[in-house]
């Protein structure tokens, strides 16, 4: 509850410094202040700060959970965090003013690599570094006028956070959903350290020691989300339904999770010496079976592995794997040939083809093994031409037009045919089938000597969870030389991560395994010597599940109770950048379905899933400056403003202006801070709303602050020519009287009627569409302006201003408040954030009254497509009396021509009977005049 007429009143006499509190509430006082922006933010942070929690509604039984992902504490905001939290905090500003009970918290993702390498490069400890951080983003986080639970702020590197998410971790252990097994990493034979893919330059070499990284395989830690790829995969289905979550991020699930139905059908390799060894290989196309030049293998295929010792250069070969790559034609061919499987059910003759291995069959999918079909699949296709340039491929699946030879040179195949089409004849008795019921037959047919079976291949891995590093949750597992691996006891949680002091400076791998004192332990189970897991967890884990904890920070027992679980999640609204479409949300959706099995959460409720409607944000793009001779990036001070526009100091040339992404290198960052102390919270949040849709990249022109300004400044007047008079407060109980309305008054209140329409639809269903709701506001804002509120009864220029405040308020909220008080200084002090959205001005019976008699409408012209000016035309008439759209918009077109602007344009500096084209638009709003 707002519970602080005292307490506001008392910062206002407590302050006495220029431009505080005090000042500025005498300022307003008098009409026609001066607009000063960051005083009136100063002014209400304090406000805010004192009177402590966020105005909730009184235990409203319509909850709403709005969160944005939290941030990384890596010292400052960048401008992605300044957008995602103004668009998270206009959504949970105006939930409470719809009545709801919110909950929009953030926190902390505050474990991770930059905190560590800060430790071990300056010798710093990691939790120092980053608790400054965080109590330097805090600031700049309420700085930009958001109303935060900061009762539940948490921070995933605390102990009262991480013990939970150890008791999680060991919830998966128990059911055998948390694992050891082999696994690749990338080691640095100089650090000896393992290394996170980020850490492994394009050259494959350590970003530290330049060592060439070795591939090596560790036993590692596994969450075997896999057991849950159904449920995920049919789920979003459900998140798909009205919109719930963007269409691109489930097609970006749905391919991560990517399963595919095919066959795996089996190819005999032949050695040397004859001797025959069968492999599998993983396909959705049999159809191309006919078109297979070669067969190759993973660098990790078992039958790989066994050749090494026996194949010159080999070893030689594989060695190089780090330096591969994605999109490589590498390749290594093997002593070996491939013998079809047709030829045994068909009895063809026997044809041989080579195998090869190579770095684009990967390891873990399907068998990691592929058949080339180089007519029909990409990237079998650059393959086959760095390796056999000089041989003929066969075509044997086509389209419509087949080519006019069916064996092409690979010279004349620039893109290999991957549609499905008709089989060639190539193929045998299949000839003329269609890729489906051609992959079906001979599907069937390789059964029968059970060379192939159907087969079902999901992209997805099990999550693998271990980090060989110190700043991150420790695993909490001890292994002991009798009784194999043991979990910490619930009762032993939280295992605290030790401190690490200024001696680990320049120190390499992994801090934690060189603390003897905390890795030697007590074996839990036969109290003998062991030694604690020295891996700690990705961060994803953490935030895997950090949504859960909000509701219920302060438990130390549970990660959450069941009861706040049930009352606050699922998250309604989740906001975040589009970066994190795939694995944060994808976790975050395992551990949950994984929570609502063990019963932990109410699996019934919203299908199971953690985030009800999902607003991905987009980019914000800094405006970038490059040399135009040679492309490099300049800095601010190369460049130099002049008459003719910017150009490079150097050359006097103009320099290349792009937009990109903000980064270091390229010198087009903004600091949030800096821009939010020139133009004030509150001009920075509607810019950030109002320069792009909300899904769409932002170009950061500040530039443009000025029509927000400029918008501001016009409200700022209005409020003041408000307060000017005196009897406009009294109004507010009196209904409005529509019949005896005058024509001003009726469309001011239609037009504040409308909009608020507007504004309703889009902050409750279309946050999307956030940037027409700024511009629906400047329009009635210049509405009233172009009016005069002075023309307007004090009733209705109280309702109109009042409404547009209202309507502001979750997107300027200082701005707003302090208007709210210019305007009832009078009476007692209420927040706006009071105000509710529920009831509209006017009933459905009173607006269909007033638009039914109004005596004018306004019509916009332009002339050869500019708008110039706009003139009163006679509304549409209603009902029978209606006209047919060619007299109407006679009707228009003479209403115009009678008006003085109508006469100037159209006749005096144009010649009206020269008109080339005459077009009304929208019933009149705007007429088109082409001469
Ligand atoms: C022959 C073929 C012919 C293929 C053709 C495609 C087109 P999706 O759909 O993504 O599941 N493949 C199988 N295992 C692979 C591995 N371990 N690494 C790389 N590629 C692998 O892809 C399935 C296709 O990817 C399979 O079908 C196989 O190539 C390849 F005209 O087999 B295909
Ligand atoms: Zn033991």
């Amino acid at each position: 509850m707002w519970k602080s007429l005292q307490l506001s009143q008392s910062v206002r006499s407590l302050s006495t410094r220029p431009s505080t509190a005090a000042t500025l509430s005498r300022r307003s006082a008098t009409s026609n202040s001066r607009l000063d922006l960051q005083a009136i933010d100063t002014k209400w942070q304090q406000l805010w700060a004192l009177q402590g929690d966020t105005p909730n509604s009184p235990r409203s039984p319509k909850k709403s959970y709005v969160l944005p992902m939290f941030a990384y504490p890596s010292g400052s905001l960048h401008m992605g965090h300044l957008r995602v939290y103004t668009i998270s905090d206009v959504i949970a500003r105006y939930r409470r003013m719809q009545g709801y009970q919110v909950l929009h918290p953030t926190g902390w993702d505050a474990f991770g690599l930059p905190a560590e390498n800060a430790a071990i490069e300056r010798g710093i400890d990691p939790a120092v570094w980053t608790e400054e951080n965080i109590v330097k983003m805090k600031k700049q986080l309420q700085s930009m006028n958001t109303t935060f639970d900061w009762d539940a702020e948490i921070s995933t590197c605390s102990p009262s956070f991480y013990k939970h998410t150890q008791s999680i971790f060991l919830k998966l252990y128990s059911k055998g959903l948390a694992y050891q097994a082999e696994a690749l990493v990338n080691y640095d034979p100089v650090d000896k350290t393992v290394l996170a893919n980020e850490q492994v330059d394009s050259q494959g070499r350590s970003w530290r020691s330049g060592a060439l990284v070795q591939q090596m395989k560790l036993r590692q830690w596994f969450f075997r989300i896999t057991s849950f790829k159904e449920f995920l995969l049919k789920d979003l289905d459900y998140l798909g339904q009205n919109d719930k979550w963007p269409s691109r991020v489930l097609t970006q699930q749905r391919n991560w999770i990517g399963k595919s139905s095919g066959a795996r059908i089996k190819f005999n390799l032949q050695d040397p010496s004859g001797l025959l060894t069968p492999v599998h290989v993983f396909t959705t196309r049999p159809d191309t079976i006919f078109g297979v030049k070669f067969i190759t293998l993973s660098l990790s295929h078992p039958l790989v592995l066994k050749l090494v010792s026996t194949t010159p250069g080999l070893q030689q070969f594989l060695d190089k794997r780090a330096t591969f790559a994605p999109d490589s034609k590498e390749g290594f061919e093997l002593p070996l040939r491939a013998l079809s499987p047709l030829s045994e059910v068909m009895g063809a003759p026997l044809e041989t083809i080579p195998v090869f291995t190579a770095p684009y069959v990967l390891e873990g999918y399907g068998d990691g093994a592929v058949m080339g079909v180089p007519a029909h699949d990409s990237r079998d296709l650059g393959f086959w031409k760095v390796h056999r340039p000089e041989e003929a491929i066969p075509m044997v699946v086509t389209g419509s037009q087949p080519p006019p030879s069916l064996r092409v040179h690979p010279n004349d195949m620039t893109e290999a045919f991957t549609s499905p089409g008709t089989l060639t004849s190539l193929c045998g008795q299949f000839a003329g089938l269609s890729s489906q019921e051609g992959s079906s037959q001979i599907l069937q047919l390789l059964q029968k000597t059970d060379s192939a079976s159907p087969f079902e291949t999901w992209r997805l891995r099990d999550w693998l969870v271990s980090r060989q590093r110190y700043w991150g949750t420790p695993i909490p597992i001890i292994h002991c030389a009798e009784c194999g691996t043991v979990p910490v006891p619930e009762d032993d949680l939280p295992v605290e991560l030790p401190r690490l002091d200024a001696s680990f400076k320049g120190q390499r791998g992994n801090p934690l395994d060189k603390i003897q004192e905390w890795v030697n332990c007590q074996c839990p189970q036969c109290h003998g010597p062991a030694k604690r897991e020295t891996d700690t967890m990705d961060t994803f884990v953490d935030s895997s599940w950090y949504f859960l904890r909000f509701p219920d920070p302060q438990n130390t027992k549970e990660p959450f109770s069941q009861q706040s679980a049930s009352e606050m999640v699922p998250v309604d609204t989740y906001i975040g950048g589009v970066e994190h479409a795939i694995l944060h949300l994808l976790y975050a959706r395992f551990m949950y379905k994984f929570l609502c099995g063990e019963g932990l959460i109410d699996g019934t409720k919203g299908q199971a899933e953690p985030f009800q409607s999902l607003i991905a944000q987009g980019m914000v793009h800094g405006k970038t400056f490059s040399d135009p001779d040679t492309g490099r990036f300049l800095l601010p001070n190369e460049l130099e403003e002049t008459e003719q526009g910017m150009i490079v100091k150097a050359t006097k040339k103009a320099p290349t202006l792009t937009w990109e992404k903000m980064s270091k290198s390229k010198h087009n960052g903004v600091d949030p801070s800096v821009c939010i102390e020139k133009f004030g919270a509150d001009a920075l949040r509607a810019h950030i709303l109002f320069a792009a849709p909300v899904s769409e990249v932002l170009q950061w022109d500040e530039e443009k602050i000025v029509g927000i300004q400029r918008w501001l400044g016009r409200v700022w007047r209005i409020v003041n020519d408000l307060a000017a008079l005196a009897t406009a407060k009294e109004m507010d109980t009196v209904e409005l009287d529509v019949a005896q309305m005058s024509e001003v008054d009726a469309n001011a209140v239609l037009l504040t009627h409308g909009t608020r329409g507007n504004i309703v639809e889009t902050f409750s269903n279309n946050i999307y569409s956030l940037n027409t709701a700024i511009s629906d506001l400047i329009k009635l804002t210049n509405g009233l302006h172009d009016t005069g509120v002075s023309n307007l009864s004090p009733q209705v220029a109280n309702i109109a201003v009042k409404e547009l405040l209202k309507m502001m308020a979750p997107i300027t909220p200082a701005f707003s408040e302090e208007c709210w008080e210019v305007i009832s200084s009078r009476g007692p002090h209420t927040s706006i954030f009071e105000e509710t959205f529920v009831t509209p001005i006017l009933s459905e019976e009173q607006e269909s009254a007033l638009r039914n008699r109004r005596t004018t409408m306004v019509c916009a012209v332009q002339i050869n497509g500019k708008m110039r000016f706009t003139a009163d035309i006679p509304p549409p008439k209603e009902g029978h009396e209606a006209l047919s759209k060619a007299d109407r918009e006679t009707e228009i077109v003479s209403a115009v021509l009678k008006t003085k602007s109508g006469q100037s344009w159209l006749t005096e500096k144009h010649d009206w009977e020269k008109r080339k084209r005459v077009v009304v638009v929208g019933g009149g709003k705007v007429l088109n005049v082409v001469f």
